[in-house]
């Protein structure tokens, strides 16, 4: 667990400055203050589970949000006319993928006055389609600031023709914050204007990127982070490292414990922030060891372009919602508001009929606080969630008079009632084969999708469990000989020591490995998935069964094995690790159909 002793050293070092935090890098000689706050052997930087924290909470609920693109490229609306006439187009790139000059960006910006940036009815169209939460682009990759930091003038207060008493951000997180709405802030690391974005000059940059990002969480209390632009790139070379990731995520909580970040804090990848952030897509699957969010355009561009007309179908989106949520995900759903910051209204008509499919007829429980329906297996027909002991079918291909609709089950659950919601349709269930039978009497009730709610009894848990975790024996090398350095009891296998950190103090950050062993109770009789999140190697045995193995030395690896357990036995497990060289983490999660996926906790982990 993270020392909390350090965590409050860290918060008074970074007071003077983080940029002292960062570790040798061809650095000056660090004050001795920073240095002993830097995070170092014993520090573990997962303090929670977010799909089970308090922290998450709202974020794993709430399922649907806004993105909104909006910066000084919404000014050019599309098209930028190069001095000899001819026409380029973009949207959000423009400036780098139409090559326009830093001095002409500039002027065009210098004239950039979006007088009609209505937050309250910006809350109001994301409330009127059941977004729950809005990110907005603080600062996208030309680096333009749309509030009025201090670190350059570079931004919406002082380089426009805007009024100088407005901030945008300010007033949309007041319309939010009246509306129930949260506010997280979209930030690009990469950055095409500042002059130090260079490799030799990063440090610079990233003093003040820092002082931005503090500008934000300070003047705006963001509930989430939303960064971009992490990847290796050219024009400019981007030397975001994983490293700096690492530095900037403890920098980040260290200021608001509470703030959710998505995983391009680091390198995007399964072990950098609290979610995956899959883009113009909805992957199949429920998630593997992470939250996610896939975010998405309602036309064919992030940012403004005058002529895009490829809008999807408010049909065609609300399913896209009910395809994320039924597998675990939220969907974060973009405008893109005109160079007078006016929401385009073939956008805001396609979020009035989501939401219109959302409050009619309660169907919006198949979305929010509803997931992954582990009991059944997702039909051919439509999509199941489920949200405690009701299942939500939303049926796309209703089947004709009589016909019934097929469900297979994926571990014994009975069903007591169902209905139609929106309708008083007779829907008779029967068993049928390797499941349930599902035949409405009547009519669909609306073509996007009619909801069948099916209230279940799932098979009874056994009590939760009473124990205190596994044993766990940690070796100062990366064999597991010779006698552990540390013998202790391990509430969770829930850690994250990155670069920086390790099991405990008198453990060096790289070469060392740890035995955890004991028992584990399941709650239901099931076959249970387990997934390990590793590196540099995992194995994994549960009633002397090898289920994972992944020995080849690798980064952030995501393995599974599953097996049938029974509820109340104590089984024997033992979970191996070994860290070489470079990031270190290792954790264990499980699932079954009644248990979704979370780290596997300490009431069914005992050391005996
Ligand atoms: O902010 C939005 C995008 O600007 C950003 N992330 C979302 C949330 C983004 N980064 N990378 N990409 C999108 C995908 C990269 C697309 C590219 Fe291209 C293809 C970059 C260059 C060629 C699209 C087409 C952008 C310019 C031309």
């Amino acid at each position: 667990m993270a020392t909390r002793g350090r965590a409050v050293a860290l918060t008074v070092a970074l007071a003077t400055g983080p940029l002292l935090l960062v570790p040798a890098e061809g650095a000056t000689a660090a004050p001795p203050a920073a240095a002993a706050a830097a995070p170092g052997p014993g520090t573990n930087y997962a303090t929670d589970d977010p799909f089970t924290s308090e922290r998450a909470a709202w974020f794993r609920d709430d399922r649907f949000g806004m993105f909104i693109h909006f910066g000084a490229y919404s000014n050019l609306e599309g098209e930028y006319k190069n001095p000899d006439g001819s026409v380029c187009r973009n949207a959000e790139w423009i400036m780098r993928e139409c090559r326009i000059p830093k001095d002409e960006y500039e002027k065009q910006a210098a004239t950039f006055n979006p007088q009609d940036f209505d937050a309250k009815a910006i809350v109001a169209a994301a409330k009127s389609a059941g977004q729950k939460y809005i990110v907005l682009t603080s600062k996208h990759h030309d680096g333009y600031a749309m509030w009025p930091t201090k670190q350059n003038s570079w931004n919406l207060r002082d380089h426009s023709s805007f009024d100088k008493n407005r901030d945008i951000i300010a007033e949309l997180k007041q319309a939010a914050e009246a509306e129930g709405i949260k506010l997280g802030l979209y930030y690009s690391i990469w950055d095409w204007h500042d002059p130090d974005f260079t490799s030799s000059s990063f440090p610079k940059y990233k003093e003040r990127m820092y002082g931005q990002l503090k500008e934000l969480i300070d003047n705006y209390d963001p509930a989430l982070m939303w960064f971009d632009g992490e990847w290796d790139a050219d024009r400019p070379t981007n030397p975001w490292t994983s490293r700096d990731g690492e530095e900037l995520q403890t920098y980040l909580h260290d200021l608001n414990p509470d703030l959710v970040i998505n995983n391009r804090v680091g390198k995007r990848r399964v072990t950098d922030g609290d979610y995956g952030t899959p883009e113009q897509e909805i992957p199949q699957g429920s998630g593997e060891g992470q939250l996610w969010e896939s975010c998405m355009t309602i036309n064919n561009n992030w940012g403004y372009v005058y002529d895009d007309n490829g809008w999807k179908s408010g049909a065609q989106l609300t399913r896209n919602l009910l395809h994320t949520s039924s597998r675990n995900g939220n969907y974060l759903l973009n405008i893109g508001p005109d160079k007078r910051g006016r929401v385009p209204a073939p956008s805001t008509a396609a979020l009035k009929e989501m939401g219109d499919w959302l409050r009619s007829s309660g169907q919006s429980a198949a979305v929010y606080k509803a997931g992954f329906p582990g009991v059944v297996s997702q039909p051919n027909w439509g999509v199941v969630s489920q949200s405690g002991n009701d299942l939500y079918a939303s049926v796309y291909q209703w089947p004709g008079a009589g016909k019934p609709l097929h469900l297979t089950a994926n571990t014994g659950f009975t069903v007591n009632g169902a209905s139609v919601l929106g309708s008083d349709q007779k829907v008779t269930v029967t068993k049928a084969g390797d499941g349930y039978d599902i035949t409405p009497a009547g009519d669909a009730t609306n073509p996007t999708a009619t909801v069948i709610k099916l209230s279940i009894t799932p098979a009874a848990p056994t009590a939760e469990g009473n124990g205190t975790g596994l044993k766990a024996e940690i070796f100062d090398n990366d064999q597991l000989t010779g006698s552990p350095k540390v013998t202790r009891t391990d509430p969770t296998i829930n850690y994250a020591w990155r670069f920086g950190g390790s099991p405990a103090e008198n453990i060096p950050t790289e070469h060392f490995g740890t035995r955890w062993t004991g028992t584990i109770e399941p709650r239901y009789s099931e076959k249970y998935q387990f997934t390990t999140v590793s590196d540099d190697t995992v194995r994994v045995w549960i009633d002397g069964k090898l289920i994972i193995e992944n020995m080849t030395p690798h980064d952030g690896a995501v393995d599974k094995g599953a097996i049938e357990l029974e509820a109340g036995k104590k089984y024997s497990i033992k979970v191996e690790h070994t860290e070489q060289t470079g990031e270190a983490f290792m954790k264990l999660l499980w699932s079954s159909p009644n248990t979704s996926q979370q780290i596997v906790p300490k009431s069914q982990l005992s050391p005996n």
